[in-house]
């Protein structure tokens, strides 16, 4: 008999397909985003859950699940679980790095050139039916080119941030729990560790990359925005809750900083309606891994996880070996 998985969001049918090969899959295509209620009713009899950042593992939801044993979320950051309730109850978590890289690091250049250079702020005017004529003062933004780009997170993201800033003659300073290897730091543009408050100080567009946990919560607060440059740009492709949005609402507002650009939010799919007042920041939906081909991949390898995990191997991207020892 086949175990039993809920594949929790919906997802393309060839990984539908893919799976049912070896598991009795109940799948969402409807895409209903459950509450913790209906994720526990869902996931009663089920072996394993193929998950996005949407579905909350808290341990009140998995005591409600004493057969899971399987958790496989379609994304590289995970806060979105409890790893240490997973472990405590045998269950084996993974999660989809590296495949992600390179087009996550895409955006956050996409982001990053379209916040200093104003492209949505200058479209939506456009659009509106106000160019009239040509100004040499319209829209005038910030140069990328020969500036300094400071990366908080210098995971494997950043590294892959920092070696794009090579074509643009860029200074690069970078701030983490660990500094880089010297044969690292050469291939990521020379990037330069510094301290959190001198990257703020001395950049002149900051962007972050960097996990999003209890303690990298509200990582760019009041006192931070307070230390960057009147003229920088801010990037936040990492997770809601690593800025504080009203803080940040503040800042763009008094021209504290010049603008930025954010994938993600507290509280998303909601966010602040004050967004929407400002011009100086441009906003997308979390859409920095979404390539075809990216999330295509990332679908595939959380199926390989699961897969693995079911069939008491060691799955790919096993984020608590404890677990399997
Ligand atoms: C996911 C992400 O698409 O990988 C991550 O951590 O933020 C995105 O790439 C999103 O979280 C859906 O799970």
């Amino acid at each position: 008999m086949k175990l039993a998985i809920l594949i929790a969001r919906a997802i393309f049918p060839d990984v539908i397909e893919r799976l049912s090969v070896y598991f009795d899959v109940e799948a969402n295509q409807q895409d209903i985003v459950f509450s913790q209620q209906e994720l526990a009713e869902k996931l009663q009899g089920k072996s394993g859950v193929l998950c996005t950042s949407s579905a909350r593992f808290d341990a009140t939801l998995l005591t409600r699940l004493p057969m899971l044993k399987a958790v496989a979320n379609m994304a590289v950051g995970y806060d979105n679980v409890d790893l240490a309730a997973c472990t405590a109850q045998g269950i084996l978590v993974s999660n989809t790095p590296d495949v992600l890289n390179e087009t996550t690091a895409d955006f956050g250049w996409t982001l990053l050139m379209a916040t200093a250079r104003r492209v949505t702020e200058s479209e939506h005017w456009l659009r509106a039916g106000h160019w009239d004529k040509w100004r040499y003062d319209y829209f005038l933004g910030a140069d990328i080119h020969g500036s300094t780009l400071g990366i908080i997170g210098m995971g494997r993201i950043g590294q892959a941030i920092a070696r794009r800033s090579m074509g643009f003659d860029m200074q690069v300073l970078y701030h983490n729990r660990t500094s880089l290897t010297p044969e690292q730091e050469v291939r990521a543009n020379n990037a330069r560790y510094v301290s959190k408050e001198a990257l703020l100080s001395e950049a002149d567009h900051v962007m972050l990359v960097l996990p999003y946990s209890a303690t990298t919560h509200h990582t760019i607060d009041k006192a931070e925005l307070a230390l960057m440059k009147p003229t920088a740009t801010l990037v936040n492709l990492a997770r809601g809750g690593i800025v504080n949005d009203l803080a940040l609402i503040d800042a763009l507002r008094s021209k504290a900083i010049a603008a930025a650009g954010l994938d993600v939010f507290e509280n998303e799919p909601k966010f602040h309606p004050d967004f929407l007042t400002l011009n100086n920041v441009v906003l997308t939906p979390h859409i920095a891994s979404a390539s075809e081909s990216t999330r295509f991949a990332m679908a595939n390898r959380a199926a390989d996880n699961l897969i693995a995990a079911l069939q008491n191997q060691r799955p790919p991207n096993l984020l608590n070996p404890e677990v399997v020892a």
